[in-house]
């Protein structure tokens, strides 16, 4: 039996609709009944950083994200300050520690800037833990409820890669603008242009970098412990000691809404990309997050009259006749491409725009990607060679290579 996806109610307050959803991260159907571990989607991802009040204005003004709620000393939380963001269906929540004990400073003193916990939506929370109990998962909070006047939440946590967790949140019986404890704010920073806002629209995957020969541990755990299946697209030995320095491998839940690939450094002629983002996170975790846009040209341009800061496309990579001829006719002109530094790549599913940041935080580790997909369900194969000689060229600079 076949299901059809449903919108989550993130996607339906975004106005979003399913055939977008489609194509935006490229949803499919498939039975959730007989899966161990029902996932419904992305619930948040929730960065420590050094310092939350700042990096909450950055996500506004340079990734076009509004502000929904906040939790903070003048809430009643003396420990941390945390304020939570949303574009389209995805939210950030962006925390930091005030009490000198808090143990946020401590996630930050050892990984700088980067990502605490992927929360994921499920409809049961406690069959999810059982199942990953009884496959050996660890276990970090136990199912239990948190409530406040606007219902009341299931939620637990397990561990995944490093010191990262995934929290379960069930949010069927709450009506809250996030968590109890969470008070509903809003955006006071205003786009001087009075541009719209939503720069992106969807959370497209999340990757993970783990250790030197731990990739199909990892794999084997999100198969198993959660009932993932593997996706196509991955970088094996072959591809790995010709040039990319790493392998991969993506994992999915049931619908797709969740990708996770997964990279391990491959011992290549010159240090890994991913040995550089162990040792400056101190270890596996998550290492980029792939925005999913309709307007990819729109928010590359936003974004970088806001600062950020792209990898660079050397002008060889479109006028490649090889590739000007695998790619045939996209959207726009392959010159409006190219005068942003934005990569192409198609498959026999159709094709996909994307463009990576340069690391966002002070350590060479977490960066974004801006994703437009038309059809491709893949990851930018056929950029692997440009993009990992692009990274290698930042990687030199920093004198890291
Ligand atoms: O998510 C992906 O697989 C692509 C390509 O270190 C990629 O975005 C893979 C590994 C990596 C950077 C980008
Ligand atoms: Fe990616």
């Amino acid at each position: 039996m076949t299901i059809q996806p449903t919108l989550t109610p993130q996607e339906r307050q975004a106005d979003l609709d399913l055939q977008q959803l489609k194509q935006l991260v490229g949803l499919v159907e498939y039975d959730a009944s007989a899966d161990p571990f029902p996932v419904t989607g992305w619930d948040a991802v929730v960065f420590v950083v050094g310092n939350a009040t700042q990096t909450a204005h950055f996500y506004q003004s340079a990734f076009g994200m509004e502000l929904v709620a906040y939790s903070g000393p003048e809430t009643g939380n003396r420990d941390h300050k945390a304020y939570v963001l949303k574009s389209g269906s995805c939210r950030f929540v962006i925390s930091g520690g005030v009490d000198p004990a808090s143990p946020l400073l401590d996630h930050h003193r050892r990984h700088g800037d980067g990502v605490a916990d992927i929360a994921l939506e499920v409809p049961d929370v406690d069959r999810c833990v059982a199942h990953a109990r009884a496959q050996g998962a660890t276990v970090l909070e136990e199912p239990h409820d948190v409530s406040d006047e606007h219902g009341t939440i299931r939620t637990a946590a397990i561990a995944a890669y490093g010191d990262t967790r995934h929290t379960l949140v069930d949010r069927s019986r709450y009506t809250g603008v996030y968590l109890p404890g969470y008070v509903a704010r809003e955006s006071t920073y205003v786009r001087r242009d009075g541009a719209p806002k939503r720069l992106f629209q969807a959370l497209d995957h999340v990757v993970g970098n783990v250790e030197l020969g731990r990739m199909d541990n990892w794999v084997d755990f999100y198969n198993r412990v959660m009932g993932f299946v593997n996706m196509a697209e991955f970088i094996g030995d072959d591809i790995a000691t010709d040039y990319s320095a790493l392998m991969s491998k993506v994992v999915a839940n049931g619908n797709h809404r969740v990708k996770f690939p997964l990279n391990e450094p491959a011992l290549a002629r010159k240090r890994s990309q991913i040995d550089e983002f162990l040792d400056f996170y101190g270890g596996p975790g998550a290492q980029h997050l792939a925005l999913a846009t309709n307007d990819i040209l729109r928010t590359v341009d936003v974004m970088r009259a806001e600062g950020v800061e792209f990898l660079s496309t050397p002008n060889s990579y479109y006028e490649d006749p090889a590739l000007r001829a695998r790619i045939g006719q996209v959207r726009v002109p392959i010159e409006e491409l190219q005068k942003r530094g934005i990569l192409v790549d198609r498959d026999e599913d159709g094709y996909l725009l994307q463009i990576f940041t340069k690391p966002i935080g002070d350590r060479p580790t977490v960066f974004f990607e801006l994703i437009e997909r038309h059809g491709s369900l893949g990851f930018g194969k056929g950029n692997f060679k440009a993009l990992f000689e692009a990274i290698e060229r930042e990687q030199e600079r920093r004198g890291n290579l």
